[in-house]
């Protein structure tokens, strides 16, 4: 059973990609998440980040792999972005800032997130690797910068040590996820903007 009305469904077509996108935020009770973009570990970074986020998220894409992995990891991050966006809508009565840590055995990461409405990522890291299965290791990085750019979040997100690179980028995604869930979780004061200047939306 669902606990919150914040959900959106985004259809992104393109004559590179057609993908569709579902996603629920703050799914508590019950999670369901299935995750196809015909690049496996592009699908295991965006798994986790939608369990560590609470979400239920379907995401599907038909990307032009025959060319390369490029337009289907930024495409699907730009589509997962404005999911994102649509569902959080207003950002009345949330937190705003969130900061997490997580680590993956060996790997540490840290990810500071903003719910700013000004999108600007910050991404470092440090992957030494050509590819991860199927996905290039300079797409990973980019997935986070399009993620923020489309959901309007300023990101900053540091992997601060780690030897194995499936484990850092796991585990900057699974910080991320936690630090996005800090951020839009409810500040305990439901009709408040959490901005100065009054508007977190221009
Ligand atoms: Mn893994």
């Amino acid at each position: 059973m669902t606990q919150t009305t914040k959900t959106a469904t985004i259809s992104r077509k393109t004559n590179e990609t057609d993908i569709h996108v579902n996603l629920a935020l703050d799914q508590y009770q019950a999670q369901s998440i299935e995750v196809n973009t015909g690049v496996g570990f592009l699908d295991h970074m965006l798994h986790a980040l939608a369990k560590h986020s609470r979400w239920s998220l379907t995401l599907t894409c038909k990307g032009d792999l025959h060319i390369d992995d490029h337009h289907t990891a930024e495409d699907c991050a730009i589509a997962l972005g404005y999911a994102f966006k649509q569902a959080l809508g207003p950002p009345t009565g949330i937190k705003r800032f969130g900061y997490a840590y997580a680590p993956l055995d060996e790997a540490l990461s840290r990810a500071v997130v903003d719910v700013s409405g000004r999108p600007h990522a910050v991404v470092e890291l440090g992957l030494k690797r050509e590819k991860i299965g199927d996905l290039s290791c300079e797409m990973i990085p980019h997935v986070i910068e399009s993620f923020a750019t489309s959901a309007g979040l300023t990101v900053h997100v540091d992997v601060i040590r780690g030897f194995n690179d499936h484990h850092r980028a796991e585990s900057a995604f699974k910080a991320l996820a936690v630090a996005l869930r800090e951020a839009i979780s409810p500040s305990g004061a439901p009709n408040d903007v959490p901005s100065t200047k009054g508007t977190l939306t221009a």
